[in-house]
């Protein structure tokens, strides 16, 4: 019988850390809200829930990573909201968010959840953040948490 390993959706004991950019705060501030509630409805205490703000989505994987280092987190959820616009900006930021994102989970080997939206506009943004996409501020949540519990299962 093929060994099989998911990560469960068991949040209790874990800890987790938030960061969410400011750019695009009406859109974050949503996200923020369904990261919470995610992390809260699979039974993590609020108290092992920490929210650190960062002026853009370009801060979050230096400020993602000093909090992995710190070893108090079984994973970091990242989030903010990247709308493009008329310049090449929108592909910088989304680009370096995405890959920073990556790296820090790759490197710190605690797991860093990509929660952060890279729309075409604002409206595709409201839809991703309670709207009638749903939240990708809960689903990042959940993740988290399969990806906390996941960790601890697989070989050092
Ligand atoms: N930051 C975002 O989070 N979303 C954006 O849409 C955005 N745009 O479009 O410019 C944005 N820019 C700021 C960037 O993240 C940094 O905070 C800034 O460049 C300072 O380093």
């Amino acid at each position: 019988m093929a060994e099989e390993l998911t990560g469960s959706l068991a949040g209790q004991g874990l800890r987790f850390a938030i960061v969410v950019a400011r750019f695009n705060e009406f859109i974050a501030t949503r996200l923020l809200e369904g990261a919470k509630a995610g992390l809260l409805a699979h039974s993590v205490a609020a108290d092992d829930i920490t929210v650190v703000r960062v002026p853009g989505s370009f801060e979050v994987p230096f400020v993602a990573r000093r909090l992995a280092l710190s070893g108090r987190f079984h994973a970091i959820v990242c989030l903010g909201a990247v709308i493009k616009g008329e310049t090449a900006h929108f592909d910088l930021v989304a680009g370096e968010a995405a890959r920073g994102v990556a790296a820090v989970g790759r490197e710190t080997g605690v797991p860093c959840i990509f929660g952060i939206l890279t729309t075409m506009n604002t409206e595709q943004a409201i839809d991703r953040a309670g709207g009638k996409q749903g939240n990708r501020g809960y689903d990042a949540a959940v993740a988290a948490i399969q990806m906390a519990n996941l960790v601890r299962q697989l070989p050092a």
